[in-house]
């Protein structure tokens, strides 16, 4: 199902001159109201003028979450505060958080891109969607929350946290789809379990999951728990919150909503663009924002653009799922490792539970890396099945991974659950010498 068929089976070479006009406007709304762009287009040699086709847009140099905080709060807005009606932030850990604006035209582009993705995979006004992610600064629950309603579901702003009230909102509401991270999604399976319930007890038949990474593995895990079809969304605050992807009914890669964002390729040490179909760091620029437009932002998320024809008939490029963050990639012992892989690995294996925490520590000049993993019983007593389970769990990491890791089993349900984004790593490598 579409929501805006017309615009999501573009050919390409409209959409491909509906960008170029696009990207013209926002390079020159840039220029013109952002003193930040102004400067920086100029050192680069770059006026709006001399945008003529799509790849021109090599020219202007890259923005990154720095230039974000150095022109913290409001710096790199372009619509005077009159026009902003909505304020978001980044839920980022460290240092001062990175400052969004939106106008209310930006308000309903974020809205009808929602509503696309949730219209892909068969939401519709008939739906009551569950809404668990955290209210607040965080842009996934409101950026739900509006797409959810312009399509006509009934919505529950349950917000994150408090789980079992969350599952009986869930049951005696007659909750159809879900709206979580997906470590939540999981998370909640296991309350319920723990409260006496089965999945039967759940009218769930839909999860539009995102905001973290989800392998195929740990998704088919999360549709066992809850008998529900998964999808994967992605997107981030800097280029307006979910909405930037998601995907269609096939799950081959997520739709970019190219109408609104133009993507690159690009190889994150050199920052050259790659080819069409390469892997590399992701690139965005929002072709249609009024508040607070970026020029090539440097998402430091690492997926594929795939350009071939989606069999849903959609024409927007499809990106591949984020193999992870160019910063999150552990580099142990020379060998590049994507806690996305781990991940792949331990959820094939039966006797473990889905959550996982991976620690690198730094012996002597050697980098280590411990895969806790839980096991899914407590009582298993012979010492000897635990070493099974445990070389089994190494050697398949070693296969995937190429390296040695050392593999801990832990108590059931010991490792930290969040209603949000999953801590996975745990990098100690400056704290152990
Ligand atoms: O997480 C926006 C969002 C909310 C997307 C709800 C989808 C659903 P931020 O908090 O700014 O925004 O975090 C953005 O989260 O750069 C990725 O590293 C990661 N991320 C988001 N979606 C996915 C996904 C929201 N589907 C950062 N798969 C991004 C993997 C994702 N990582």
């Amino acid at each position: 199902m579409f929501w805006q068929k017309e615009i999501e089976t573009m050919k390409r070479p409209d959409l491909e001159a509906l960008q170029l006009e696009r990207l013209k406007q926002v390079v020159k709304r840039c220029y013109e109201n952002v003193p930040f762009y102004h400067n920086r287009l100029e050192k680069a040699g770059v006026t709006p003028d001399k945008i003529k086709t799509l790849s021109d847009i090599q020219y202007i140099p890259y923005t990154t979450k720095d230039d974000i905080r150095d022109t913290y709060p409001y710096g790199l807005f372009a619509a005077p505060m009159k026009q902003i009606v909505r304020i978001h932030a980044s839920s980022g850990t460290t240092g001062k958080p990175t400052v969004v604006g939106y106008t209310r035209a930006d308000l309903d582009m974020w809205a009808t891109v929602v509503a696309r993705l949730c219209t892909a995979v068969g939401a519709t006004d008939e739906d009551i969607a569950q809404i668990s992610f955290g209210y607040g600064l965080f842009t996934g629950a409101l950026g739900l929350h509006y797409g959810l309603e312009k399509i006509g579901a009934a919505i529950v702003p349950a917000s994150s946290g408090n789980t079992e009230k969350q599952i009986m909102l869930l049951k005696d509401f007659g909750v159809t789809t879900l709206i979580s991270t997906p470590s939540y999604a999981l998370y909640m399976a296991e309350v319920a379990r723990e409260m006496g319930y089965s999945k039967e007890d759940f009218s769930l038949k839909l999860g539009l999951f995102g905001s973290e990474g989800c392998t195929v593995e740990m998704r088919q895990k999360i549709e066992d728990e809850w008998g529900l079809f998964a999808t994967d969304n992605y997107g981030m605050s800097e280029l307006i919150g979910p909405g930037v992807s998601g995907d269609c009914e096939y799950r081959t890669g997520m739709h970019v909503a190219e109408d609104h964002f133009l993507p690159e390729i690009i190889d994150s040490a050199s920052g050259q663009v790659l080819e069409a179909g390469e892997t590399g760091e992701l690139v965005v620029t929002t072709l249609t924002k009024e508040g607070f437009p970026i020029l090539r932002y440097r998402t430091k998320d690492i997926t594929r653009l795939n350009y071939e024809p989606c069999r849903c008939g959609r024409t927007h490029v499809r990106m591949d799922k984020i193999k992870g963050r160019a910063d999150d990639m552990l580099k142990i012992r020379g060998v590049n490792i994507f806690p996305s892989q781990v991940e792949s690995v331990l959820m094939q294996i039966q006797q473990i539970g889905p959550q996982y925490q991976l620690v690198v520590r730094r012996h002597g000049f050697m980098d280590q890396l411990e895969v806790k993993v839980e096991l899914l019983e407590a009582n298993l007593e012979k010492y000897s099945e635990l070493e099974t389970i445990q070389n089994n769990v190494r050697s398949r990491l070693k296969t995937v991974l190429g390296i040695d890791t050392h593999v801990t089993l832990v108590e059931p349900k010991s490792l930290e659950r969040t209603a949000g984004k999953a801590k996975r790593v745990v990098d100690l490598r400056n704290e152990t010498k």
